[in-house]
């Protein structure tokens, strides 16, 4: 900008102190985490976990699909759109009560957050109703609560927040310039746009993506860059492994290998480096060595229970043993 055009600004009337910014990260410096030798990028990776967290305690979070299939939405690794044929089950909103039972089963087997998911666009205000009841039910049980409906519209999430909702889950999924491969019926700018409005009406933010969908490295550095970037960071950022969905378009692409999978967490773990790094969607798919590999990386947080919302997850027997194997603790 040229500097007349600077001295032309009019001072802001009421010119709020300067708060120290959050460093930005490049697209390029997250590259660089990526081709760190193996060793290397692990180490870091620890050091930033061990500076913010107990690196043997690990959170859980039981999943439910709330309201499953039929979704007008285009995501093109999804088993729950409308336009692909998945062969899914589709099933209306549960009731509350229904919810609630899954949410005592999952406190019982130590579970310390319930995330119920809705496979909408995004809710219509007739729908919030309802979800705010299962809100306010789950949270009584003494868990933190969280859900994920899509796209919000002006003063839902307050709404959401007023009914006692500690977290909204809304991926970017990928990088910017590749959402447009993944997705047509809506943007990346509506995703960070619900993602401001989560964080103005006061709840904390789990927001993530999914490694192999035949995107790049660049691609997986700039999701990193992206949620690292967000101010503040996302509290929880959930790393998915594609399952692959017989049926959707992204069904056929090709796996990403262990390590860089286990590169994509460590740099999530280094770039955001005080926030839950959940490893997601994809374990049943992994060796108990590969996850063994996603912890060292700086994962400290999954999904525990059997379901996903549409796929299996290990079951919780599973999951003891591994960490009774490798000494974790389950919070
Ligand atoms: N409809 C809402 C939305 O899209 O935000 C909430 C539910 S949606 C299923 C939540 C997230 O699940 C997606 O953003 C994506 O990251 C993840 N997901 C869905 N299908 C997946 C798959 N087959 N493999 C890995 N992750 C998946
Ligand atoms: C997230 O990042 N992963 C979860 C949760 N947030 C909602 C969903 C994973 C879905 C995996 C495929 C399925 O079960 O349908
Ligand atoms: Fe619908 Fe969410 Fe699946 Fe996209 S990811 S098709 S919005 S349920």
């Amino acid at each position: 900008m040229h500097t007349s055009a600077i001295l032309a600004q009019p001072a802001a009337p009421h010119a709020q102190p300067q708060l120290p910014s959050a460093p930005v990260w490049t697209v390029e410096a997250v590259l660089a985490l990526f081709e760190l030798p193996f060793a290397d990028l692990l180490f870091r990776a620890q050091e930033a976990l061990r500076a913010h967290f107990d690196p043997n305690a690990v959170q859980r979070s039981t999943l439910l699909s709330i309201k499953t299939g039929n979704c007008s939405e285009d995501c093109g690794y999804c088993s729950q759109s409308k336009r692909y044929q998945t062969g899914l089950e589709t099933q209306s909103l549960m009731t509350t009560d229904e919810v609630l039972a899954a949410a005592r089963a999952a406190r019982e087997r130590g579970a310390g957050r319930f995330c119920m998911g809705a496979a909408w666009r995004g809710p219509k205000e007739k729908d919030l109703p309802a979800v705010m009841e299962m809100v306010r039910a789950v949270k009584a049980l003494g868990l933190e609560t969280c859900v994920t409906l899509g796209i919000l519209r002006d003063g839902q999430a307050e709404q959401l927040k007023a009914a006692g909702l500690d977290y909204y889950n809304h991926n970017l999924d990928t990088a910017p310039e590749y959402y447009g491969d993944v997705v047509t019926t809506h943007t990346y700018q509506d995703r960070l746009d619900t993602l401001r409005s989560v964080r103005a009406a006061g709840l904390k933010v789990c927001s993530g993506g999914i490694v192999g969908m035949g995107e790049s490295r660049r691609h997986r550095a700039g999701l990193i860059a992206k949620l690292a970037n967000l101010d503040p960071p996302p509290e929880s950022v959930p790393i998915n492994n594609l399952v692959p969905i017989p049926g959707t378009p992204l069904a056929g692409s090709e796996t990403v290998d262990i390590f860089e999978f286990a590169r994509t967490i460590a740099a999530a773990r280094v770039t955001m480096p005080g926030s839950y790094v959940r490893l997601s969607a994809g374990r049943e798919q992994m060796s108990e060595a590969e996850q063994a590999l996603c912890f060292l990386a700086g994962a400290n947080s999954i999904f525990y229970g059997d379901h996903l919302l549409t796929t299996s997850n290990p079951g919780t027997e599973r999951d003891n043993a591994l960490f009774g194997k490798l000494g974790l603790r389950g919070v």
